[in-house]
């Protein structure tokens, strides 16, 4: 497989799970998941988990594995390739595991010390791939099988960390974001 079909794929294939965490900072703010409990001396999540982003980042990459899955003929038609169409279950393994690692990471990043927007490297930039990626193969092994390929799999580790911090920085140079991670 060329690398940049390889790259297109990868790429396409985890948008739905790349425009929660974007969605969730646009929608921020509400009541915080934790309900502003505490485990030890630390909050569980912390006021940067909401229910109200948690929720719009799913809906959000939802929403957009229905636009894609609508283009995807047209897409594959024009790159000569085929990019994946996503299955209902395939969808909510991505935007759903993005929501749940960025989740799953704050709890750590509570219990390790960390105070609310503090950098955590490495977690931050794959918190969510190493979540939605086994709850897709989870929710939809055949799916998951035909798409994610050992090559496709080592682009998306290399690729969302670079796409998270690019992102992230300018989210931050509009003044979306309080940090640029
Ligand atoms: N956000 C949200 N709900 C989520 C994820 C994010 O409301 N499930 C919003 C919050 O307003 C949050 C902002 O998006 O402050 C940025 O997200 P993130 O960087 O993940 O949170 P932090 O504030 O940095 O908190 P943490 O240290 O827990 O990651
Ligand atoms: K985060
Ligand atoms: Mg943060």
């Amino acid at each position: 497989m060329a690398i940049l079909e390889t790259v297109a794929i990868a790429f396409w294939a985890m948008l739905p799970a790349y425009v929660p965490n974007n969605a969730a900072v646009l929608a921020g703010g509400s009541r915080p998941i934790d309900g502003g409990r505490t485990w030890g001396e630390k909050r569980v999540l912390g006021d940067g988990k909401t229910w109200r982003g948690t929720a719009m980042g799913i809906a959000a990459g939802l929403a957009l594995a229905a636009v894609l899955t609508v283009l995807e003929p047209s897409v594959s038609d024009a790159l000569g390739f085929a990019v994946p169409a996503f299955t209902p279950l395939a969808a909510l393994g991505l935007a759903g595991g993005a929501m749940l690692g960025d989740i799953l990471a704050s709890f750590l990043k509570r219990r390790t010390g960390r105070q609310r927007g503090a950098m955590f490297p490495g977690l931050d930039q794959l918190d969510f791939v190493v979540v939605s990626l086994p709850l897709v193969a989870l929710l939809d092994v055949e799916w998951f099988r035909e798409w994610f390929t050992l090559e496709v799999i080592l682009v998306v580790v290399v690729l969302t960390p670079v796409l998270h911090v690019t992102t992230n920085m300018i989210a931050y140079k509009l003044g979306l974001k309080n940090e640029p991670w």
